[in-house]
């Protein structure tokens, strides 16, 4: 009752004004007490749905909130390990669904039209480059990080590892017992020796070792400059060749293709159709005809026309048993017969997931048809690019291309540092 007594006390001021409004005095305190009622009941309702209100919101706004928290925590890995080539997408791409007011939906199809428009933008080389590598960086560097990361200091222990891990990946022996060598020379057996300055040490021989031999392909050393395309069949040479044509036509070049590959048929239609492509003239005979009369005819064709430069395809095995060898031999003899100081350039193609069998092949053709350069194709496809470093080292010849895909823009000039950045970066 004391209560009830204090409640129609603290409703005094109401039902003065209802006093005030011309309510009857026995009404008053019944009209206050059902306001109240009122009120409270409206207090209520508001906080019921301000409740429900709270717990339906995180269920739209979770698919927000987790990418805000990506942004957060991917950004500084980016810059970190990217540094300065950081793909822009991945930095760019949170921060549109943190500042979506829109629910998930929306900000989900934000999402994919921000990562679509993205794509067709052109990747840099050495991203392009890092991508065609991916297979060799996991294969060979990747093993090397988890190697240093499982040991505290340069011993006994961690040479060896290291001797078998770039053993297996194709560095081949000789390379390996160098590179090994060159860590345990510049870093010492020290307690001091940090791990992770191996990493250094290796990339620092892997560039010098492949500049030392590089030289990039002079065009200018001759008119029409004589290119011979060699290897065993299959490994790349035709579409090396029509890659070849295509990047220098883009930059001005007259260039005429010899389809010395007469082995079959689908060889010089093959090489036709990248002549196409890339609008070039390309010098054919039938199947089954004579490599040396193909050669003969492009190298005046390629004088005639005024080329600056001939391709000249060849087979990678032949119909009868006659030696690959001698027949590139003959091919040779009748080019510089046509045109002297012809071939200015036998370019031999490695297929690198062959791994350590290429490095055998360009012994062999080393050895018979005076090779003078390197084209490495396949790198996209393979663990196995260590073996670059393998032949270049071994055979001092330089890599002049590397095929990092099929398409017509995959073959890029050789460049020793960025190939190993590209790798370690
Ligand atoms: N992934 C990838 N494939 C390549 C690359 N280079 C060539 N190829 C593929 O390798 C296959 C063989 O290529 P060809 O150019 O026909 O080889 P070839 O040496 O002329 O072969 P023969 O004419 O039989 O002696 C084709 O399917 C090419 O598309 C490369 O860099 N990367
Ligand atoms: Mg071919």
């Amino acid at each position: 009752m004391d209560y009830f007594a204090q409640l129609i006390n603290g409703l005094q001021p109401l039902t003065d004004l209802l006093g005030r409004l011309g309510i009857a005095e026995q009404q008053r305190q019944s009209y206050a007490l059902g306001i109240l009622f009122l009120l409270v009941t409206l207090l209520v309702l508001l906080l019921i749905v301000l409740l429900l209100r709270r717990s339906a919101r995180p269920k739209a706004e979770r698919p927000q909130a987790e990418p805000v928290s990506e942004s957060t925590d991917e950004a500084p890995i980016a810059d970190e390990a990217v540094a300065a080539e950081a793909v822009e997408g991945e930095v760019e791409e949170p921060s549109r669904p943190a500042a979506a007011v829109e629910p998930v939906a929306v900000s989900v199809a934000e999402e994919t039209v921000a990562v679509e428009t993205e794509e067709p933008e052109p990747v840099s080389l050495l991203q392009r480059m890092r991508q065609g590598l991916a297979k060799t960086q996991a294969g060979l560097v990747g093993r090397i990080d988890s190697l240093l990361s499982g040991h505290a200091r340069v011993d006994d222990d961690l040479l060896e590892e290291l001797e078998e891990v770039l053993i297996t990946a194709d560095l081949g022996m000789q390379t390996t017992r160098q590179l090994v060598a060159a860590v345990e020379e510049r870093l010492g057996r020290s307690e001091a020796a940090d791990p992770q300055l191996v990493r250094q040490v290796l990339k620092q021989e892997m560039i010098s070792r492949l500049t030392e031999v590089d030289s990039p392909l002079d065009l200018e050393q001759a008119s029409p400059l004589v290119i011979m395309v060699v290897g065993v069949n299959g490994v790349g040479k035709t579409t090396t060749i029509g890659k070849l044509a295509r990047l220098w036509t883009s930059r001005g070049k007259k260039v005429v293709l010899g389809a010395g590959d007469t082995f079959r048929a689908a060889a010089a239609e093959q090489l036709a159709i990248w002549g196409e492509r890339a609008g070039v003239d390309v010098i054919r005979h039938a199947e089954g005809a004579d490599p040396g009369a193909v050669a003969f005819d492009a190298a005046r064709a390629a004088v005639a026309r005024k080329a600056d430069i001939l391709l000249l395809d060849t087979a990678g095995r032949l119909h009868t048993k006659a030696n690959l060898m001698e027949e590139l031999k003959k091919i040779r003899r009748i080019l510089e017969r046509e045109i002297p100081g012809a071939p200015h350039e036998t370019l031999l193609v490695l297929d690198a997931t062959t791994g350590q069998n290429a490095l055998i092949q360009a012994r062999l053709f080393k050895e018979a048809v005076e090779v003078n350069g390197l084209v490495l194709t396949k790198l996209d496809g393979t663990a196995r690019g260590g073996i670059i470093v393998a032949i270049a080292n071994d055979l001092g010849l330089p890599v002049r291309f590397v095929g990092i895909g099929e398409g017509a823009d995959d073959l890029r000039p050789f460049d020793p540092e960025m190939f190993v950045r590209a790798l370690f970066e």
